[in-house]
């Protein structure tokens, strides 16, 4: 068998005593270089926004993890893990916090560049969606998701030359932490306090709380009564015991608003809604359930929020309904009226 030999041409001008002399020149940059790159190298870190049980019942608003250090010019991406809606939002320092549905104004291109100047935001994003943010200035910097008004973080943009405190491995160890324990204590909430009326469901119930890094909600998404079983002629009060977390009560068709009352929907004295349901055809629609929002200290006092509705059934029937928000979660009850 015939072997190849390769024929190494020698370079014209260069001996053995001259390569030496070659790598010589060439080893100080070299090392220089390798004791630099690593602060140079703009790192790529990776977080999650919201988690939820298999079944959807309990959502977790929360950035996970919610405090992040790391280096100027670096990039944090964000993946959505949740059917609940949420934004990865930027305000510049004293920007009025927008709706959602509006953005900064209008929503940041992937991936975006955040240097406390210019707003940045993503639409509302579920399950399965990515957003990056590159951070090229040193900083503290507010991160916030512009649904849920306690679900919030922090990102801390470091000059390159100081030292991290964690690694990726860190953050991810502590993401699942999080979530685990986000989860399971929204698996053993109930409703803390029973509603007035006897004949009441509870529309939602959450734990609001935090960490050193921001604030965070736990949601259960579910009617605390599914089935309640009534006379023709009594009147089942819906409340909502989370103050941050709309729920709507929606019998029949959904309409195209969610916000506002069915026009059928009346406002009794104490300021709550009510309908008269009389046949399993109608559609009746709460519009949003939610409590006024948190007061702070310099704005104007927000007006209460509607937190109950009431429905009168005067005939036997089963009336199913659902939340209009989160019937995809599986936010959907019953009224099973007997003569
Ligand atoms: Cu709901």
């Amino acid at each position: 068998m015939k072997t190849k030999t390769k024929e190494i041409t020698p370079i014209p001008g260069i001996n053995k005593t001259g390569r030496t002399r070659l790598a010589a020149i060439f080893r100080w940059p070299l090392l220089l270089a390798l004791l630099i790159l690593p602060q140079m190298v703009q790192a790529q870190w990776t977080a999650t926004v919201g988690a939820q049980t298999d079944e959807k019942g309990i959502q977790a608003l929360a950035f996970l993890p919610n405090e992040i250090w790391i280096h100027a010019g670096d990039r944090i991406t964000w993946t959505f893990q949740a059917d609940e809606n949420h934004t990865v939002t930027f305000l510049r320092a004293g920007q009025v916090r927008p709706d959602f549905n509006v953005g900064c104004p209008g929503f940041s291109s992937d991936p975006a560049i955040f240097d406390g100047s210019t707003c940045v935001t993503t639409p509302a994003m579920v399950t399965g969606q990515t957003f990056t943010v590159i951070f090229p200035v040193a900083g503290n910097f507010k991160l916030t998701c512009l649904v849920h008004v306690n679900m919030d973080g922090r990102i801390h943009v470091l000059p390159a030359s100081d030292p991290l405190p964690h690694t990726q491995a860190f953050y991810d160890e502590q993401a699942a932490s999080h979530t685990d324990e986000l989860l399971s204590h929204g698996a053993k909430m109930k409703p803390l306090h029973v509603p007035n009326s006897p004949l009441g469901v509870t529309a939602g119930i959450t734990d609001i709380t935090g960490t050193a890094g921001g604030t965070e909600t736990v949601a259960a998404v579910r009617f605390s009564h599914e089935n309640i079983q009534i006379h023709a002629g009594q009147t089942v009060e819906w409340d909502n015991q989370a103050p941050i977390f709309p729920h709507t009560i929606t019998f029949g068709q959904e309409p195209a608003n969610l916000q506002n009352p069915s026009p059928d929907v009346t406002v009794d004295p104490d300021g709550a809604r009510h309908a008269i349901i009389a046949s399993t055809a109608d559609s009746t629609h709460s519009g949003f359930i939610i409590a006024a929002p948190q007061e702070r200290r310099g704005l104007p006092q927000a007006p209460l929020g509607v937190t109950r509705f009431r429905v009168t059934f005067p005939n036997p029937g089963i009336f199913p309904y659902i939340c209009a928000l989160h019937d995809e979660m599986g936010m959907v009850g019953q009224v099973t009226v007997t003569p």
